[in-house]
């Protein structure tokens, strides 16, 4: 039988190979083995994924083979994620989460979304190339006290800023964190964000950290 270390490994190859069978049979092989999901998702399927981002920064991989790993990715991801169990987060809350208009680039976005469901947040996911508008109405729908968007793009970043404007102006109670490779801290707070994650790892401990925030200011 494989090892965690060799699973792991034919999954991060299949996805930077795009071997979508590899991929597929590697996450079965996990799930038979009894591996945790979530790390075979994150040390496994994620990690290939930064290794195809660097390989299309160097002008090795163009947009057909990226989209041919970001096909094996979600092959893994369908076989995976049902099996990564639910925690009682005990935190009870909302958030809206997309990508912004203009940006398709979603896999990091599902990632973050995956995470926030696991920990129990109810997830609104708007998709991808999300119009502007409609992370309000979403946030206003939903009454979500977290709205999280993804950006790609430095171009498509600059939506984000707008939309944090349009949300307080109706409603100064939600808490919104961005995240994407172009965005940081400092771009965060320079566009009034109320919280910053540079990965799907840490993004529920500070919409935690946010929501506590939120509901202390409440008090007062
Ligand atoms: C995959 C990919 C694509 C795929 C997208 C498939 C999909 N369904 O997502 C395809 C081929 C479609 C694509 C198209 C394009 N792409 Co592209 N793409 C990438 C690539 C190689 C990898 C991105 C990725 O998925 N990474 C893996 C995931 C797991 O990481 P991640 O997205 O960073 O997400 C993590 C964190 O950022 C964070 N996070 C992400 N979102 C959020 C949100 C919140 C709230 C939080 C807290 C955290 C968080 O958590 C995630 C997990 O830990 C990057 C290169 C790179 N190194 O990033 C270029 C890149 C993003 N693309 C780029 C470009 C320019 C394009 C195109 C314009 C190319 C073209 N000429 O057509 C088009 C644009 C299409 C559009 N309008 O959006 C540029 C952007 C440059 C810039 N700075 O503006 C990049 C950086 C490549 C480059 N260096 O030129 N692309």
């Amino acid at each position: 039988m494989a090892t965690k270390e060799e699973i792991l490994e034919q999954l991060k190859d299949g996805v930077i190979n795009y071997k979508e069978d590899q991929v597929k049979e590697a996450a079965q092989g996990s799930l038979d083995a009894g591996f945790v999901p979530l790390e075979m998702i994150m040390d496994g399927l994620a990690a290939g994924m930064e290794v195809v981002g660097q390989l299309y920064e160097r002008h090795e991989y163009f947009v057909p083979e990226v989209l041919m790993c970001a096909d094996a990715l979600y092959a893994g991801l369908a076989i995976l994620r049902p099996h990564v169990p639910k925690a009682a987060s005990g935190v009870n809350a909302q958030v809206v989460i997309g990508s912004i208009q203009g940006d398709v680039h979603d896999i990091g976005k599902n990632l973050v979304k995956m995470m926030f469901d696991v920990a129990g947040w109810d997830v609104h996911d708007l998709g991808r190339d999300v119009p502007l508008e409609k992370f309000v109405e979403e946030q206003m729908r939903t009454d979500s006290e977290v709205v999280a968007m993804s950006a790609m793009m430095t171009t498509t970043m600059l939506g984000m800023k707008k939309v944090i404007k349009m949300i307080k102006e109706k409603n100064p109670n939600v808490a919104i964190m961005l995240g994407g490779a172009p965005v940081t801290k400092d771009v965060a707070n320079l566009f009034g964000a109320d919280g910053y994650a540079e990965s799907a790892g840490n993004a529920v401990a500070e919409g935690i950290r946010m929501i506590a925030r939120l509901r202390e200011m409440q008090k007062k």
